[in-house]
């Protein structure tokens, strides 16, 4: 096993693989920029490394400084979690260069899956059903006979992208020269490769993604779905597992495409392979590989009973993944809301400040993974995540219900959130019934009461008072146990007396 891990990364994954490694017996680096100081992530690790401006290129993105801090502070090994340089192959590549072990699939592996021509030729010849569409076109003309032959609408997409950049939907000839134009640009700018792809346009498809899992001795297997369709700009909002979706036998099916797509680029560690399923026919299709840990990985940790960041670590320690397929089964039934420091009332534009109040909620059935506490600042530089909150029930309608309860439980002054939206997307019948498909936020948005359900949240002067008021009461509450101690020589609090009130008492 190893002894120190560095955790490439910030906030509430951060703060995930702290956790997995100190259950695990193992010394955590954190690594911060200049708006990260105070953070969270950096209290809780042993060690913690300064690495740059708050700007990500100049700090989680900077690969040389990150293997530098690995090597000055004798890390094994690198966690890059996800997004920042997680699927980026050239880092996995340096990481292992620098005789360090990176936590995550190998270098090659990323390569394959992240062109999406590459990657697709490779499911074809696996086996896997991929969206009909052609690959390696150049000039407008070829695309022009290639849409006309898979029909309108399709889909232009950068090769080199991934969750939906530089991806234009194409609904009849006249709209192809423009489309290509764009794309091309817009693929250009983010990856610096502007090869695109078309495909034939699936629209009004769920979004459904398999966890697979792999050792570095040849045993993967998949561990279920996740339903991601509530989305928005590809941006997953809520998402659940099992889906309402599946049959076991497409389940079983989806399952053994995904195990087969990871196989075919020798895939090991924790991944997910993407597909859309046309909910009339019930045909499936891979989409792409995320070849890192995902955000919503807790859903599926809630339903296997595994730890999947303890298992990332083992695997990339060497150790053998020791579960077969037959003997993996899902246990009730999960669901995680991202909680974001945004506006829906206002085109989800990010809301930045300080947390007055922040109170989450908590009970049998709730897990919170979030990175931030009462009194922490939520900057412009990062994602607005604050928060992930995961429950599990015995079944999909007592999962939504205590999600509901805990959505209820949960106080937030001083950033206006997202919290009203999930509340509407939760008592929506299309979710009960789960009838969201991926363009469902959008659709719902113009037409719909999903706003009009979400109430003004700017911190009013009454709730800030409410604040402030909680604020004293428990100042009062803590001063009155401490008095109590005085007069009564049964206290409990007597037996603590000679250590310090407001430590953890167990
Ligand atoms: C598609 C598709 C429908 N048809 N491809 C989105 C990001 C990347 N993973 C690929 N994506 C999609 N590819 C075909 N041929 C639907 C999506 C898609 C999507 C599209 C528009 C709006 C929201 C979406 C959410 C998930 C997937």
């Amino acid at each position: 096993m190893f002894n120190k891990i560095l955790i490439a990364n910030r906030g509430e994954i951060a703060i995930r693989i702290i956790r997995a490694c100190k259950e695990l017996g193992v010394k955590t680096i954190a690594v911060y920029s200049d708006a990260d100081k105070n953070s969270r992530h950096v209290q809780q690790a042993d060690e913690a490394i300064h690495i740059g401006a708050a700007a990500p290129k100049e700090s989680y993105l900077n690969a040389d400084v990150l293997i530098r801090a690995a090597l000055d502070s004798k890390a094994d090994a690198i966690h890059p979690a996800y997004g920042f340089l997680s699927e980026n192959a050239s880092f996995a590549g340096k990481v292992a260069s620098a005789k360090l072990t990176f936590i995550g699939p190998s270098a090659d592996s990323i390569r394959a899956m992240g062109d999406k021509a590459e990657s697709k030729m490779m499911m074809k010849k696996a086996g896997v059903r991929t969206v009909p569409g052609v690959e390696g076109l150049e000039v407008e003309d070829d695309f022009r006979k290639a849409a006309k032959e898979l029909g309108y609408p399709v889909l232009v997409k950068a090769a080199a992208g991934g969750g939906g950049k530089g991806m234009r939907v194409v609904n009849q000839e006249s709209e192809l020269g423009e489309s290509i134009e764009s794309a091309r640009r817009e693929a250009l700018n983010a990856f610096g490769d502007e090869r695109l792809l078309i495909e034939k346009y699936i629209p009004n498809a769920h979004h459904i993604e398999f966890q697979v899992f792999g050792d570095q001795h040849g045993h993967l297997v998949h561990l279920f779905e996740r339903e991601c369709s509530v989305q928005r700009r590809h941006q997953k909002i809520i998402e659940e597992t099992p889906s309402l979706l599946l049959t076991p036998e497409l389940r079983a099916q989806m399952g053994q495409a995904a195990v087969a797509a990871a196989k075919a680029v020798g895939y090991y560690n924790a991944g997910t392979v993407e597909f859309i399923v046309d909910p009339d026919t019930l045909k499936f299709y891979f989409l792409e590989m995320n070849t890192r840990l995902q955000v919503e990985h807790p859903v599926t940790e809630l339903t296997i009973s595994l730890d999947l960041v303890h298992w990332q670590i083992r695997v990339a320690a060497g150790e053998h993944f020791p579960y077969q397929q037959e003997e993996l089964t899902q246990k009730g039934h999960a669901i995680e809301c991202r909680i974001y420091a945004e506006d829906p009332t206002n085109g989800f534009l990010p809301s930045t400040g300080k947390l007055l109040q922040y109170i989450e909620p908590r009970g049998p059935g709730i897990r919170v993974d979030s990175g931030f506490t009462v009194g922490d600042e939520v900057t412009h530089f990062y994602d607005p995540l604050l928060a992930k909150l995961i429950v599990h029930a015995e079944n999909r309608e007592i999962a939504t219900q205590r999600m509901q309860a805990a959505l209820k439980e949960y106080v937030v002054h001083g950033v206006i959130t997202n919290i009203d939206f999930l509340q509407a997307v939760l008592s929506h019948s299309d979710f009960s019934n789960g009838k969201i498909t991926t363009r469902w936020v959008e659709q719902n948005l113009e037409s719909d009461s999903l706003l009009s359900a979400t109430r003004e949240q700017a911190p009013s002067l009454q709730s800030l008072i409410a604040a402030a008021l909680a604020d004293i009461a428990i100042v009062n509450r803590q001063s009155q146990t401490e008095n109590r101690t005085e007069v009564d020589p049964y206290s409990p609090w007597k037996a603590t007396s000679g250590f310090r009130i407001g430590g953890n008492n167990g």
